[in-house]
């Protein structure tokens, strides 16, 4: 049987920052000149004051000091709370398709790799900056693959969705090597006058390489020794932004055409059943949770990922076992725990094994076991 491998990972970081102080100001701004201009009507309790925002609630409650973006201009201006990103040609790259490129090489230079090497390109995210043609195939045009692409959306768990696609196409031999890329610009949908959830996410493009073990060096990379994919349907996070918008004018421009979620419940309901999935998932592969050196978690919340890790190992997990990027990135989706898996995997040993597990909307759990050959 053909065995597959990850043999290389890479990373697009957009260089732009916004601390939560300055994510603060800014909605803060917001807010005041909302409520005067609102004044009376507040007075007469026809409309409803805002609240304003506070770092320290955003750091207590989700551990994320600051986050990339694609633009920061925008979002800080209290008058748009929206990225500016402008609409490029047909001619020119699109902006997922620029970040993945530059993360797919960084994949390919780890694996040492060329793009001839390459069968299958996978974009796995929750947005696509468009409908058709598949960015994914834009992406495959862009670095010059032969073979075929396909673009999929499992909101936070597609990347380890995707891989779970890469792996059986590696198996199957439909690909000798496949890219799962997740070029998630989480800015374009977030609602930044909304104090609940303006802080959440960030923006990234992580890539990861699939490939043959028979076309690896010894040693080299991670062996998947399984994944396990999971989905219960829920709406307590939610988008309806979509393409029969235009055919109901009522609807446009409302802030359900946005992220939004019921981050309290969300918490209460995912934590468990991630908890269960791994536990569940190392079960099936003869594995104790004290075989794990190392959970690379998906990175939406610090508190979230602390009681998940205890309810795996029984026991408080150290940042060692399960590494926080979240603080630097904020949530940037389906890329979060393939960040941690990127920066936190080389100082592993032969035969440390480990997880990387995603969990967010649908809701959707992906759980995929590697050792360190
Ligand atoms: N500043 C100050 N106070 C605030 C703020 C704020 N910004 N926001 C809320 N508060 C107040 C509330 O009003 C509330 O006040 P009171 O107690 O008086 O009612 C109090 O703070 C507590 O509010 P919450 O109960 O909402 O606070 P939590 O402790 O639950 O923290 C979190 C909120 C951080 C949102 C937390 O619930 C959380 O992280 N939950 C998990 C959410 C999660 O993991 N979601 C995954 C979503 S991501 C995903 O699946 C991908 C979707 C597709 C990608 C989308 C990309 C855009």
């Amino acid at each position: 049987m053909i065995k597959a491998v990850i043999s290389g990972t890479g990373l697009y970081t957009p260089p732009a920052t916004v601390d939560n102080d300055e994510l603060v100001e800014a909605f803060n701004q917001y807010v005041e000149t909302y409520n005067s201009e609102h004044a009376d009507a507040i007075e007469r309790g026809e409309v409803e004051a805002l609240q304003p925002s506070s770092s320290e609630f955003i750091e207590k409650a989700s551990g994320i000091k600051r986050r990339h973006v694609i633009d920061k201009t925008g979002i800080v201006d209290p008058e748009r709370l929206a990225p500016y990103i402008p609409e490029r040609g047909n001619d020119e790259p699109s902006v997922q398709c620029e970040m993945a490129v530059t993360a797919c090489n960084q994949a390919l230079e780890q694996a040492g790799k060329k793009a001839s090497d390459v069968d299958f390109v996978i974009v796995a995210c929750s947005n696509m900056q468009r409908a058709y043609p598949a960015i994914s195939i834009e992406v495959q045009a862009a670095l010059g693959i032969e073979g075929f692409a396909y673009d999929m959306n499992v909101a936070c768990s597609s990347a380890t969705f995707g891989l779970q696609a890469a792996l059986n196409s590696v198996e199957n031999g439909s690909a000798r090597a496949v890219l799962v890329v997740s070029p998630e610009i989480c800015s374009g949908h977030l609602n930044f006058r909304d104090r609940d959830s303006h802080f959440i996410f960030g923006d990234a493009c992580t890539a990861i390489m699939v490939e043959r073990e028979e076309d690896t060096r010894p040693g080299q990379g991670f062996e998947i020794l399984g994944t396990r994919l999971k989905t219960s349907f829920s709406n307590n996070i939610r988008n309806n932004f979509g393409f029969l918008n235009r055919a109901d004018e009522s609807g446009v421009g409302k802030p359900d055409k946005l992220f939004i979620q019921q981050g309290r419940k969300v918490f209460r309901e995912v934590s468990p059943l991630v908890a269960e999935t791994i536990q569940g998932h190392l079960e099936s592969l003869s594995l104790k949770p004290e075989d794990l050196r190392r959970m690379w978690l998906h990175q939406a919340n610090l508190n979230m990922n602390q009681l998940i890790a205890r309810r795996v190992l029984g026991r408080d997990a150290s940042e060692d076992e399960a590494p926080v990027i979240l603080d630097e990135y904020a949530n940037t989706s389906s890329a979060g725990s393939i960040i941690a898996f990127h920066k936190h995997k080389d100082d592993l040993s032969s035969g440390d094994t480990g997880v990387i597990c995603s969990f967010g909307a649908g809701y959707s759990i992906g759980s995929v076991v590697v050792r360190r050959r």
